[in-house]
């Protein structure tokens, strides 16, 4: 049977990390539903990495897509953080932003709101820095391999941090399973894994493109994730739905697990 699931190959070709940014994180003053997805997403990040249970040396962000928001608070948190993802031209926009070059994207309205989250509004800028040295590596990934980053040799990482990623680059329930394994192997015993995704959502536009989404329910993923290795500790499910011009979606899911130490007996 044939499937019309958007191949890694329309990615490179035909994915745009500006029509994206520009659909999904313009943080204008009218408020969207896109920009209530973004707020609450970094309301719980910073939940997570500010009130001090995970953190560590070093922090992958698997997927990073053409943005940086979700690392604004973990940056606090991690020494180290490597940024992955399956697109150059996403590579490029991160790089862009990270080396402070004209034309890159801002985000100062973004990380404003996450330092008035985290106390002080007025140390944007200093996020920003923190943020920029902190990013130690740009890498390729792709999750449907046994070794998501290739070659690179990095140690295991102390959390895994993935949003939006899994459920566009996997075709179907399978794959998605496989991709955990996969990523499983990048994270030490005991560390922490942090997922954020568009439950049941089937497609997302950009532009006048269709890119696929594999639609996936609470359970498949608590599921899916227990096969891979991982149990979950904190599971989230917000009624909240991206404009119906851009996708389809039935609220989003924010879940922190760990990785199962496998040495029996022993408990992280
Ligand atoms: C709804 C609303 C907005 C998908 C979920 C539904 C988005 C992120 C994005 C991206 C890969 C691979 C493709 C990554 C193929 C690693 C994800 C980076 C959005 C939604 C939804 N979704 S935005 O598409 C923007 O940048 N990705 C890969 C897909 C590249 C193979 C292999 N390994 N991605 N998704």
């Amino acid at each position: 049977m044939e499937s019309n699931f958007t191949t890694k190959d329309t990615y490179l070709k035909h994915f745009s990390p500006r029509t994206y940014l520009e659909t999904y994180y313009t943080f204008g003053p009218s408020i969207s539903k896109e920009s209530e997805i973004l707020m609450h997403n970094l309301r719980k990040l910073s939940e997570t990495f500010s009130l001090g249970r995970v953190k560590g040396d070093l922090l992958i962000d698997i997927g990073t897509g053409p943005t940086i928001y979700q690392l604004l608070s973990a940056c606090e948190s991690f020494k180290e953080i490597v940024v992955t993802d399956y697109t150059d031209q996403n590579r490029e926009e991160v790089i862009q932003w990270l080396k402070k070059e004209p034309g890159a994207f801002d985000w100062s309205s973004v990380v404003k709101y996450v330092c008035e989250l985290e106390g002080d509004r007025e140390k944007w800028a200093e996020k920003e820095e923190k943020l920029r040295e902190r990013v130690k590596q740009v890498l390729k990934c792709d999750v449907t391999q046994a070794q998501p980053l290739g070659p690179a040799s990095l140690p295991q990482a102390d959390c895994l941090l993935t949003a939006y990623c899994l459920e566009a680059a996997c075709k179907d329930l399978p794959t998605y399973q496989q991709a955990l394994k996969n990523l499983n192997s990048l994270l030490k015993p005991g560390g922490f894994l942090v997922l954020i995704c568009a439950l049941k959502s089937n497609y997302y536009m950009m532009g006048n493109e269709r890119f696929s989404c594999l639609p996936l329910t609470q359970e498949e993923i608590e599921a899916s994730l227990e096969k891979a290795g991982f149990m979950s500790e904190q599971i989230d499910v917000f009624p909240l739905n991206f404009s119906r011009t851009y996708t389809y979606n039935e609220g989003i899911l924010y879940l922190v697990g760990r990785k199962l130490n496998t040495s029996m007996g022993i408990q992280n």
